[in-house]
């Protein structure tokens, strides 16, 4: 598979902070008729039809089980072929010089409006894929949006430079994130940094398996309307 040509001062950035936003990465053409799918499922299911909520079940869940709820009901055909494309491919043979595994399909990340006030605490920082300090970048995970997606209104959170954290102050940061806690404080003493997957619809997210990342609040009137798909790497050849 060819890769797609970064500049020198993209792949610097990808593999310093761990992620690089792919402006416009996907069509609006592309992702207009998912959009449309979305709203049609959330009403057909009873959750969501002509701007409001209709239904309690969903909404009265805490909003990082939501998330998970609805990825498990709200079912779009051919929502992997739509997302997953050569293009998508061939930019992390680029970032990486590895070769994506295909498989694993794509899965909705959405968040009905007005959860509840932004908060950069009590948050559920992961990583989805084990590494050992020192070993390849294992995966890449892509984050599309799609649909404008506003300040705290429910984008994944990442925390930039976390990859490249080692021994003790991994472990101290992992700790800290863990306990309600002053972000801030717990950030400035690690050099990492939240970056707030944010933006336009189409615009594309490539991160490194090995960042801390999170779901968030939607604090906005807005569905957060996001998709993600996973990708473990192997040595091309
Ligand atoms: O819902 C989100 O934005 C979080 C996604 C996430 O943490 C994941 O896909 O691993």
């Amino acid at each position: 598979m060819t890769g797609k040509a970064f500049k020198q001062s993209e792949l610097d950035f990808f593999h310093r902070e761990g992620y690089l936003r792919v402006t416009g990465g996907h069509s609006k053409a592309r992702l207009n008729p998912i959009k449309e799918s979305i709203l049609r499922e959330l009403a057909r299911l009873g959750i969501w039809a002509g701007g409001k909520s209709v239904g309690r079940s969903v909404n009265e869940l805490l909003p990082f089980q939501q998330i998970a709820k609805l990825a498990s009901v709200v079912k779009i055909a051919d929502l992997d072929e739509a997302l997953n494309t050569p293009e998508i491919r061939g930019a992390i043979v680029g970032l990486t010089g590895m070769t994506p595994q295909v498989g694993q399909g794509s899965q909705l990340l959405l968040s009905l409006p007005r959860q509840g006030r932004w908060s950069s605490s009590n948050l559920n920082w992961h990583v989805d894929i084990a590494s050992k300090p020192g070993d390849e970048i294992p995966g890449i995970q892509a984050f599309y949006l799609i649909d404008d997606v506003a300040q705290h209104a429910g984008a994944t959170l990442a925390l930039a430079r976390s990859h490249r954290l080692e021994g003790e102050v991994a472990r101290m940061l992992r700790g800290a994130l863990k306990t309600p806690t002053d972000l801030e404080a717990v950030l400035s003493t690690s050099n990492t940094e939240v970056v707030e997957m944010s933006g336009r619809a189409g615009d594309v997210f490539l991160m490194d398996m090995r960042v801390l990342h999170t779901p968030s609040i939607n604090a906005s009137k807005n569905i957060r309307m996001m998709a993600t798909t996973r990708f473990n790497l192997r040595a091309a050849g």
